[in-house]
């Protein structure tokens, strides 16, 4: 007899899914004696012109940014993206969390330049026309703040909160722009150099102090984000992208680069973004962003509807490479599964993750636990804070928890 298993692999697999829906039907059974229904008004008349530049249909109007905390400066500015109703990998341009300290500035990239000088054998001064000759490189990376997810203040945390509120400030595109090393090479760098200045063109000249390793790595500097130029509150014209490291280093509408031989000391690497250890030492330069995952669905406000299946889904990445796995629990981290990794699944990316799940209708706990392909796993809350310390903010990648009631409703678990 010929193995049909060979034949139809996913045979099992497709068996044991029907067998959920069977269950609990998806869809009603359409009634043979429905009466005829009119057609609906878009079918009898003509439809509307096409906008000059498209929008989402009016019945989105409810996938929008949130800002995060309200400050007393309203140009400083956090907002986050709505990850739970996104599907894929891809942020949209207009859902981009954005991260301003100052607002945005209105740059014309006409007259915008990049000034390269400090140790260097030819300081140089570019503009957009310039830079954009050099040979472009596209890539999909996330871009992560670092104070995503503050949550090593139990104080801070609202029970309220969604997945854009827990996790809102990651998001994802493909960036394109030139090689910072090959801009570097044009000036020539010195030997010795071994740190470099990175300042943005916005009214507090944001500014890091970013290693001449990675400058010459992977580093690139975007002038577009999946596919047009970047957005106004990305960075527009021009910005430093840095893979896999803390947001707060990609610095935008980058006018500057000195280098120099040791750390410039800026303030936002001295009074911000540093991370306060248990002894009250800061502890600077902790660029990695490491493995993390989130839910989206079920996720608050995305809740089961009914029981019977549902594709519990959602997102990982990690700074260091690789998501190598994702492993799922629905009963509070008491039992593992599993999820399969949606394909492509690329370096400092983030990677959607998919796991069938009968749910039976009674409570639960759902959480993800995602391993790069370093090894590295996510820690569970009670371990990171123990190894923190209370008076960490930055760099939070716990294993995340949502509880779901018997009716369906879904709410943060901490
Ligand atoms: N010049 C400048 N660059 C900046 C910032 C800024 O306020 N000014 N914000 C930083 C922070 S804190 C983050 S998390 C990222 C966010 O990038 P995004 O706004 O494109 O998401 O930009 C970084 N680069
Ligand atoms: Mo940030």
């Amino acid at each position: 007899m010929p193995d049909e298993s060979a034949k139809w692999p996913r045979r099992g697999l497709l068996r044991g899914a029907g067998l959920a829906l069977a269950a609990a039907p998806l869809r009603k059974a359409l009634a043979a004696d429905e009466p005829a229904q009119a057609p609906p008004r878009w079918m009898t008349e003509q439809g509307d012109t096409v906008a000059d530049y498209g929008m989402p249909s009016p019945y989105e109007r409810a996938v929008i940014r949130r800002i995060r905390d309200k400050q007393k400066m309203p140009t400083v500015i956090s907002t986050m993206t709505p990850l739970q109703d996104l599907v894929g990998i891809i942020t949209p341009n207009g859902l981009h969390h954005a991260r301003c300290h100052a607002g945005v500035p209105a740059i014309d990239p006409d007259r915008h330049r990049l000034l390269v000088h400090g140790m260097v054998d030819r300081p140089m001064s570019f503009g957009m026309d310039d830079l954009t000759r050099f040979p472009s490189v596209s890539r999909l990376h996330f871009l992560e703040c670092s104070g995503n997810s503050k949550f090593f203040k139990a104080a801070l945390i609202k029970p309220n909160w969604t997945a854009q509120d827990t996790h809102g400030q990651v998001s994802c595109a493909e960036w394109t722009g030139v090689r910072l090393a090959d801009v570097l090479a044009e000036a020539g760098v010195q030997k010795g150099a071994t740190w470099m200045l990175a300042e943005g063109a916005d009214a507090c000249a944001m500014s890091r102090s970013i290693p001449i390793e990675k400058a010459l790595d992977d580093a690139i500097l975007a002038y577009a984000q999946n596919g047009e130029r970047l957005r106004p509150e990305n960075g527009y014209p021009l910005r430093l992208f840095l893979p896999g490291w803390e947001g707060n280093t990609s610095v935008k509408w980058l006018h500057r680069l000195k280098l120099g031989t040791q750390p410039f000391e800026t303030r936002d690497e001295t009074a911000k973004y540093t991370d306060l250890m248990p002894d009250g030492t800061a502890l600077q330069f902790n660029f990695v962003m490491e493995v993390k995952s989130v839910i989206t669905f079920p996720s608050p406000g995305k809740d089961p509807k009914q029981p019977g299946f549902h594709e519990i889904g959602g997102l990982a990445w990690s700074g260091r490479g690789r998501v190598a796995r994702v492993e799922v629990s629905t009963d509070g981290g008491a039992n593992w599964r599993e999820a399969t990794l949606q394909e492509p699944v690329l370096p400092q990316c983030l990677t959607r993750f998919r796991l069938p799940w009968d749910w039976d209708g009674g409570p639960a706990v759902l959480q993800s636990r995602a391993t790069d392909e370093t090894g590295d796993v996510q820690p569970t809350r009670e371990k990171l804070l123990a190894a923190r310390g209370p008076n960490f903010i930055y760099h939070y990648n716990a294993i995340h928890s949502w509880r779901v009631a018997p009716g369906g409703e879904v709410k943060l678990a901490v």
